[in-house]
């Protein structure tokens, strides 16, 4: 089911270092179905190692991708934040484009069409590649082509063969699950037109390190980007980098521009170059900025664990907002249960009466938040802690307040607070 690595996915060396255990985790996204829930669970061992040559942050196992993403409960769709964020992209990418209507746009693990549909309001054709059959339905149900598979060569020549080339190639929050990520980015060159665009958006391991992200590591994500390491792996599969762009969006992103190493694209060489540099002052390309992760994680777990023990020893009542990914490996790191928090409030209807992996803790839709009336609720999707706070008037007006874990355990009453 799993399988352990032993080289850097990006450049091959062997010389890796671990700089995170934590522990024996159950999959972020394996839900307990009401039908499924008394079957056991599986764990798998979820360490972070850096590549102490191209200074790739990696996991040090990869869970099979049928296990992970052949059904998947997570809608991107699901926050305004992130549609309005696809919706400005489409904007940027058509002008960078030249402006034109009737472009092809392909975007890889499409999910439920949220990046398609803006990019088609925008005058683009669309196309999606998407391996869970229940989000490619959704998509087709909206009229937006999706191919039913991984990214791979072999689906990129079908592409060709049905369509012809593509303009522009996104893929957002999609690199960091792909394990043979040079095979990946390969098989961009098949489907892409000469002077195309290839637009990747990953989370940065910056933020991770600077701003305690932890809970962004479980198995999904294999690897935990810097912009040094993604240019590496571009060079060695015919392409250049030739501009970076950062965002807010899932704790801090970076999107990235690529081209054919043959396109006349220009390259925004200061950009990448400050970019670099600002990497390099960090210290990111060294293992020891790495190592104090540990220390910070260990604090938010206690201060976290002493927080809810001692709302709870009060009588008070703690739910949860936003079963995500991120929120699990918090849970089960922490070793939070429904001891401490009863209930996760999320509005995906895939995730809704069914029980947290791990924790057990119930996930429900909003309305009981409106009759169960909890004092406290732990945003989970910290990401989208202003979005949360302003759809939960209800909770605030009563006095309700917040808890955010990351990146320091803080407690609000409000978005004026954060
Ligand atoms: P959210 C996902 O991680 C999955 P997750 C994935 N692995 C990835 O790479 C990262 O994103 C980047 C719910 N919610 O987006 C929806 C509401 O119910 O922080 C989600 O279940 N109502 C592909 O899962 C969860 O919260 C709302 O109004 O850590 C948010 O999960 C909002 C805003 C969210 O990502």
């Amino acid at each position: 089911m799993f399988k352990q690595i032993s080289e850097c996915r990006i450049c091959g060396s062997k010389n890796l270092s671990i700089y995170l255990d934590l522990g024996s985790m159950p999959l972020a996204n394996a839900l307990l179905r009401p039908e499924t829930k008394e079957k056991p669970e599986h764990f798998f061992p979820l360490e972070t190692m850096f590549c102490n040559d191209c200074s790739l942050s990696q996991l040090s196992v990869v869970v099979d991708p049928n296990i992970l993403f052949s059904g998947y409960a997570y809608r991107s769709s699901i926050s305004k934040t992130f549609r309005q964020h696809c919706r400005d992209m489409g904007v940027e990418i058509k002008k960078r484009l030249g402006g034109k209507n009737g472009l092809l746009a392909l975007d890889i693990a499409s999910n439920d069409g949220c990046l398609l549909k803006e990019f088609r309001s925008e005058g683009f054709k669309v196309v999606g590649v998407e391996p869970a059959t229940n989000l490619a339905a959704i998509a087709r149900a909206d009229a937006i082509t999706t191919f039913d598979s991984f990214w791979s060569a072999k689906t990129a020549e079908n592409i060709v063969k049905e369509l012809g080339k593509v303009d522009v190639i996104t893929a957002t929050n999609v690199l960091a699950h792909v394990d043979d990520v040079n095979a990946f980015v390969s098989a961009l060159d098949i489907v892409l037109n000469e002077n195309g665009l290839v637009v990747i958006e990953v989370p940065t391991v910056a933020n991770i390190v600077e701003k305690n992200q932890f809970d962004t590591i479980y198995h999904e994500h294999l690897s935990y980007f810097l912009l040094k390491p993604l240019m590496t792996l571009f060079e060695r599969n015919g392409f250049n980098v030739i501009d970076i762009q950062q965002f807010e969006i899932h704790g801090g992103s970076m999107r990235i521009f690529a081209a054919k190493k043959s396109s006349s694209l220009k390259k925004n060489e200061i950009t990448i170059n400050q970019y670099i540099e600002m990497e390099e002052l960090k210290q990111l390309y060294s293992l020891q900025t790495y190592l104090k992760l540990a220390r910070n994680v260990e604090k938010i777990k206690k201060e976290l664990l002493s927080i809810l023990t001692e709302i709870n020893e009060g009588g008070k009542h703690v739910a949860a907002y936003g079963a995500s990914a991120k929120g699990n490996t918090l849970l089960n790191y922490c070793g939070i249960g429904t001891n401490l928090i009863s209930f996760i409030i999320d509005d995906t209807p895939e995730k809704q009466n069914c029980l947290a992996p791990g924790n057990h803790i119930p996930i429900l839709p909003y309305v009981h938040l409106e009759e169960k009336k909890p004092q406290y609720l732990v945003l989970l999707a910290w990401n989208f802690a202003r979005e949360l706070i302003s759809k939960t008037s209800v909770h605030r007006n009563r006095g309700g307040k917040y808890i955010i874990p990351i990146p320091e355990v803080k407690i609000v009453s409000s978005e004026n607070e954060l």
